[in-house]
């Protein structure tokens, strides 16, 4: 008699297995090899005027040096509490007060920093300074040495990190020790002035693929941004919308993440449109609302929104001004293992 015609064969069988570490596909098979993308992040807007009073309190009750990073993740309510904003990406808002530093370190992870209030704030990348203003991207790319400072009124910026992709491989280091290596060239303005102008230094062929440049200042993308909105007809999936770049290969801004720009004028809905890539929204100026298949998100400026894989997504501008929001997404992932898909719709 087999094991499957004994009355308990069932539970003998599944027993057997458990024991021995494995378990039957045909159980989950249809959640594992899924038709369409089923993100567990659900689509969620963080308003501004409520989280930023948390990050004000959590001031008063730590300092940036026992933090470490004082931040307040933003909690998808779909992904239970583990430090996702979508199922591939971390997203948080930290807070650096008057006087403090958030003290040097450097990890794998890659992060970006949207800036959404600073007066004189700044972060320091292999230790040359740029200044961050509100709405500049500053980037953090893997293992570079960083830190925040130099406030003189309380600052504040969103973290985008891929924090999850490098927890899902296991492929996280950090260092925290100050022995940062002293690094002469490090003159504020100096990575602009070499790569700004889409000139580089003549010299050997660049071997690192990561992008050199790390500041994109407000003023300098908006302008871009406006301009091209003048002259290019808008597109009715996307609005006029721009992507961050690393001038080093064209490519993505950092390897993991990709950044970008959007401009909705006013009376617009953009036709819904899916990625397989997971976003993050911050709005800009104006006020619009993010559709994702049927949960309308409201959007204002400092106002930060998540939009799952494969959400249908319109952006609808149904005020008087222009709506501009800056995103960033896993995309770069996608592209690079050959994932990522897009559908546009009527
Ligand atoms: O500023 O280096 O939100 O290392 C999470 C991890 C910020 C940072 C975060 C980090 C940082």
């Amino acid at each position: 008699m087999s094991t499957l015609d004994a009355p308990d064969g069932d539970a003998v069988f599944r027993k057997g297995m458990k024991d021995a570490s494995v378990s039957p596909l045909w159980d989950v098979m249809a959640a594992l090899v899924t038709e369409t993308p089923q993100p567990r992040a659900v689509p969620y807007v963080w308003p501004y005027a409520d989280v930023q009073p948390q990050l004000i309190e959590a001031g008063h009750r730590i300092t940036a040096a026992q933090a470490e990073r004082r931040v307040l993740i933003l909690e998808n309510p779909g992904t239970d509490g583990d430090h996702t904003i979508t199922d591939a990406l971390y997203a948080g808002l930290q807070l650096v007060l008057p006087g403090e530093t958030a003290p040097v370190h450097r990890h794998t992870q890659s992060a970006l920093r949207f800036v959404l209030e600073s007066d004189s704030a700044w972060t320091s990348v292999d230790g040359e300074p740029v200044k961050m203003q509100p709405f500049d991207l500053v980037l953090t790319p893997s293992w570079r040495w960083h830190e925040h400072g130099g406030a003189t009124s309380p600052t504040i910026w969103l973290d985008g990190l891929d924090i999850p992709i490098v927890q899902r491989f296991s492929a996280g280091f950090a260092e925290r020790d100050g022995n940062v290596p002293a690094n002469d060239d490090a003159v504020s303005g100096r990575t602009r002035a070499a790569y700004g102008a889409n000139l580089k230094p003549a010299r050997t062929q660049d071997i690192d693929t990561e992008t050199p440049l790390f500041h994109f200042p407000y003023a300098v993308w908006s302008k871009s941004l406006a301009e091209y909105a003048a002259k290019v007809p808008v597109d009715p999936h996307r609005g006029w919308t721009l992507e961050f770049t690393n001038p080093r290969n064209g490519g993505s801004v950092m390897r993991t993440i990709s950044a970008f720009v959007t401009w909705v004028p006013p009376g617009m809905t953009t036709k819904p449109r899916r990625q397989s890539a997971g976003a993050v929204y911050a709005g800009v100026c104006g006020v619009g609302t993010l559709i994702v298949d049927d949960t309308p998100l409201t959007v204002g400026p400092r106002d930060v929104a998540a939009v799952p894989s494969w959400g249908a997504l319109q952006i609808e501008n149904s005020s008087d001004e222009p709506l501009v929001l800056f995103s960033y997404s896993d995309r770069a992932c996608h592209e690079k293992l050959g994932f990522w898909k897009e559908s546009l719709e009527q």
